[in-house]
C-alpha cells in the first residue's frame, strides 16, 4: 500500500482504553453476531462527495479542510490523484464499499461530450484500482442540482432542454454503474421540488419525473444493468418542497407511477430527521412495505433545523436502526451503510476524517450489538407480541380474519361498562420500557 495519508491502518483494539483513539472499540470486522460478521451486516461506504470533495465551507465562511491533496491545482490532474488517495482511505479504514455522484470524481467541460470523456478518464482509473482492491461500488448516482442550470429541477424543470440534458447525463452514469458494477443506483430529486406553488405544475413536474424513471429503467435493462434502482427521500433543502418528502410519500409515487416493483428507498437519518421522523420509523415503513434498499448513516442535531450531515454517535438512534436491520435479516437485498456524513468545521484534518468514520463504524457496531442482544433475548418481540395479543383469539381474532362485520363488532361492545373496557386498556409502561433500553445498551457495551 502506497503511503499518501499520514495515518496507520485502523485496526479493532477492543474497550481497554476509555479514550477513542485511531482504532476501533466495537467494531471488530469478522466477529460474528447474529449469524453473521459484522462487516456483512453492516456494509460500510464513504461517501466520495463528503471525505474527497467536501472543504467544510459553511454559509458564512470559507472550507477549513485541510487535506493531502491540495497541492493539485489542475482539476484533472487532481480528480485522477484523488481515486489513489480514496482506494487508500477505504483500505486503512476498512471499508468495502463507496458511493460518488458522476460530478465528485470529474471536472465538467463545457458540453456533456466532454464531460463525459473527462468523466471516462477517472472511471478508467477507478477500474484500475478495483483490480487490486476489496472496494465495491455501493452505488452512484448523477449529480442533477449541482450546476446552475438544474435551478428549477432537472426532471421537474419547467425547461425541456434541462430535462433532455438531464436524461442525456444519467444515462452515462448508468453506464458507469455496469461498469463499475455498482450494486444499487440513487436518485436523490436534489431540486425536484418546488419553491412556490403558485407557479408550479405540479402534476406536470411528477409526471415528467415519473417518465423519466421509466426511461432509466428500460435503460438499465437494454444495458443489462442489474443495480438495484432507489429514490432517497427528504422533505426540503434544496428546495422549500421536495416531491420525494418522507418514505411514506416516495412509495405512495412509485406506487401510482407503476414504478414500485423497480425501485426501493435509500434512508437517511438527518433527511428523516427533516420530515419530523425518526430515523427507526422511515425505515420501518419502508420495511413494511418491502421497500427497504439502503442506509444513509448520518445524524442531525436536535439544535438546528437543517441538514447537517453529523457522523453518527448516538447510539440509542444506532441501535434502533439496526433492530430494524437485523428484524429485516439484511440492510436491502444490496444495502449498505453509506457515511452521507462530514467532520464538524472545526476538525479540520485528514486524520480527523479517520476518527470521524471511526466513531460512525463503532457507532454502528456498537448498535448491532446492542441490536442483537435485544432480538436474541426477545424482549421488544415479547413486549410487542403481548401488547396485541387480544387479536390473537375471540373478537380480535375475527378482525383479523376478517370475518368481523360492524354489525358483529356492535353485538360484542353494545353491553360492554366503561369498567369492563378500561379493564382490557392496559399500560404500557413506557418509561420502564426506555429505561430497558438503557440498560440493554450499557450493560451489553460493558461486555463488549
Ligand atoms: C443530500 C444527500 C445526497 C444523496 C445523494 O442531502 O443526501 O448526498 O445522498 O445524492
Ligand atoms: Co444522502
Amino acid at each position: 500500500m502506497a503511503d499518501l495519508w499520514n495515518v496507520d491502518k485502523i485496526e479493532y483494539v477492543g474497550t481497554d482504553s476509555l479514550e477513542q483513539g485511531l482504532g476501533f472499540r466495537y467494531y471488530d470486522a469478522d466477529r460474528v453476531v447474529a449469524g453473521k460478521k459484522m462487516k456483512d451486516w453492516l456494509r460500510f461506504g464513504v461517501a466520495y462527495w463528503h471525505t474527497f470533495q467536501a472543504r467544510l465551507v459553511d454559509p458564512f465562511g470559507d472550507g477549513t479542510a485541510v487535506r493531502p491533496f491540495d497541492r493539485y491545482t489542475d482539476p484533472m490532474d487532481l480528480a485522477l490523484a484523488k481515486v489513489e488517495y480514496a482506494f487508500e482511505f477505504f483500505e486503512k479504514l476498512g471499508v468495502e464499499y463507496f458511493c460518488f455522484h458522476d460530478r465528485d470524481i470529474a471536472p465538467e467541460g463545457d458540453t456533456l461530450r466532454e464531460t463525459n470523456a473527462n468523466l471516462d478518464k477517472v472511471v478508467e482509473r477507478i477500474e484500475e484500482f478495483q483490480k487490486t482492491s476489496n472496494a465495491k461500488l455501493l452505488w452512484n448516482t448523477s449529480s442533477l442540482f449541482t450546476n446552475p442550470r438544474f435551478v428549477s429541477g432537472a426532471a421537474t424543470s419547467p425547461f425541456a432542454d434541462i430535462f433532455a440534458y438531464a436524461g442525456g447525463q444519467v444515462k452515462h452514469s448508468l453506464e458507469i454503474a455496469k461498469r463499475l458494477g455498482a450494486e444499487n443506483y440513487v436518485f436523490w430529486g436534489g431540486r425536484e421540488g418546488y419553491e412556490n406553488l403558485w407557479n408550479t405544475d405540479l402534476k406536470r413536474e411528477q409526471d415528467h419525473i415519473a417518465r423519466f424513471f421509466h426511461m432509466a429503467c428500460d435503460y438499465a435493462e437494454e444495458i443489462g444493468l442489474d443495480a438495484q434502482f432507489m429514490l432517497e427521500p427528504k422533505p426540503k433543502e434544496p428546495t422549500s418542497h421536495q416531491y420525494d418528502f418522507d418514505a411514506a410519500t416516495t412509495i405512495a409515487f412509485l406506487q401510482t407511477y407503476d414504478l414500485a416493483d423497480k425501485f426501493k428507498l435509500n434512508l437517511e437519518g438527518n433527511h428523516a430527521n427533516l420530515a419530523g421522523h425518526t430515523y427507526q420509523h422511515e425505515i420501518r415503513v419502508a420495511r413494511e412495505a418491502g421497500m427497504l434498499g439502503s442506509l444513509d448513516a448520518n445524524q442531525g442535531d436536535k439544535l438546528i433545523g437543517w441538514d447537517i450531515d453529523e457522523f453518527p454517535s448516538d447510539l440509542y438512534e444506532t441501535t434502533a436502526v439496526m433492530w430494524e436491520v437485523l428484524a429485516e435479516g439484511q440492510i436491502g437485498p444490496h444495502g449498505g451503510l453509506n457515511f452521507d456524513a462530514k467532520p464538524r468545521r472545526t476538525s479540520f484534518t485528514e486524520e480527523d476524517l479517520f476518527r470521524a468514520h471511526i466513531v460512525g463504524m463503532d457507532s454502528y457496531a456498537a448498535g448491532l450489538l446492542v441490536a442483537a442482544r435485544l432480538h436474541e433475548e426477545g424482549y421488544i418481540n415479547n413486549l410487542v407480541a403481548e401488547r396485541y395479543s387480544s387479536f390473537d383469539s375471540g373478537i380480535g381474532a375475527t378482525v383479523e380474519d376478517g370475518t368481523a362485520t360492524l354489525a358483529s363488532l356492535e353485538e360484542y361492545a353494545l353491553d360492554k361498562t366503561q369498567q369492563e373496557l378500561w379493564d382490557a386498556t392496559k399500560s404500557d409502561h413506557l418509561e420502564s420500557v426506555k429505561a430497558t433500553l438503557n440498560n440493554y445498551i450499557v450493560d451489553t457495551l460493558a461486555k463488549a
